[in-house]
């Protein structure tokens, strides 16, 4: 399988999940039944998790994603943000979208479906990604909403969710990086009622491998050694840790590693002043005359 086979693949698997985790969306849902549901489905379809699967409600942006025992539940008019990425050998599919739980979809919603539909008619080779912040700045505020201007789309490359380029939500003469044939990119806009900011807010719930570095404690060792195996360059969840050693262990180990710089830790992504967050996401393989959209 080359690469746009692998790309293809990992973006029909994480299309078919999208619409199958569509059904288990209503109030009292649990978070945690959704996740797993996301995550067993990525491996039964061919694929392998590229991130934990984030679920974030409300005023929360991203990288919420539900740990062993969390009882959070849907509630009806809930903006829930599905956001899961799936890799097939390396090659990765990210893709969200919003629901509002046990309602129909709603203008800050409509807001960001818009931005993405708009961002991605922009793009094509030679195009600077600058273009693409400003179609998605004119599509929300044009609808009477703030783009969350401190999050963003990225460059993909294999086992690299975050490849160097970030793809801006909003218009900046800065942003001159032309795109390429061959490119991957997702495309992330987020529209909120909010103040168009995010602050980051504990706890970490998601985690990735970043380096090597010394680690006093054995059992600090002996995990980041299972993290580089299991997920290599790739964020993990707390949850898939629960039960690889005693809790409080874990949590120690990680504290740890986060500390020295072996591992990042990604704290829950909340709008500053509370407000509602929708946000829609494809990846696309830019093209010399447009954009193929994988998920
Ligand atoms: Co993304």
């Amino acid at each position: 399988m080359d690469e746009r086979e692998a790309l293809i693949k990992a973006g029909k698997i994480a299309k078919r999940i999208k619409k199958e985790a569509a059904e288990l969306i209503k109030p009292g849902a649990k978070l945690y039944d959704i996740a797993e549901f996301v995550e067993r489905r990525t491996v039964e379809l061919g694929g392998k998790p590229a991130f934990p699967c984030n679920l974030s409600i409300n005023e929360q942006a991203a990288h919420y994603t539900p740990y062993k025992g969390d009882e959070s539940v849907l509630h009806e008019g809930d903006y829930l943000k599905l956001d899961l990425g799936v890799h097939v050998d390396g090659y990765i599919a990210d893709t969200a979208l919003t629901f509002r739980v046990g309602m129909e979809e709603d203008e800050l919603m409509e807001a960001a479906r818009e931005a993405l539909e708009n961002a991605i008619a922009t793009v094509r080779a030679g195009v600077k990604i600058r273009e693409i912040g400003k179609a998605i700045e004119e599509t929300i505020r044009g609808k009477g909403f703030n783009p969350i201007v401190n999050l963003s789309g990225h460059k993909i490359e294999r086992y690299k969710l975050h490849a160097g380029v970030s793809i801006p939500n909003i218009y900046r003469q800065a942003d001159t990086y032309e795109l390429k044939e061959g490119d991957v990119i997702a495309i992330e806009p987020f529209a909120t009622t909010g103040a168009g900011q995010v602050i980051e807010v504990p706890p970490a719930l998601i985690f990735m491998y970043v380096r090597d570095r010394p680690v006093r404690m054995a059992q600090a060792r002996r995990l980041l050694m299972h993290i580089k195996r299991e997920y290599k360059t790739l964020p993990f969840a707390y949850r898939w840790l629960q039960g690889f050693m005693h809790e409080g262990q874990l949590k120690i180990a990680l504290a740890q590693l986060d500390r020295v710089g072996a591992i990042y830790s990604y704290p829950i992504l909340r709008e500053v002043r509370g407000g509602m967050v929708a946000q829609f996401e494809h990846t696309i393989i830019v093209e010399k005359e447009g954009a193929f959209v994988t998920t």
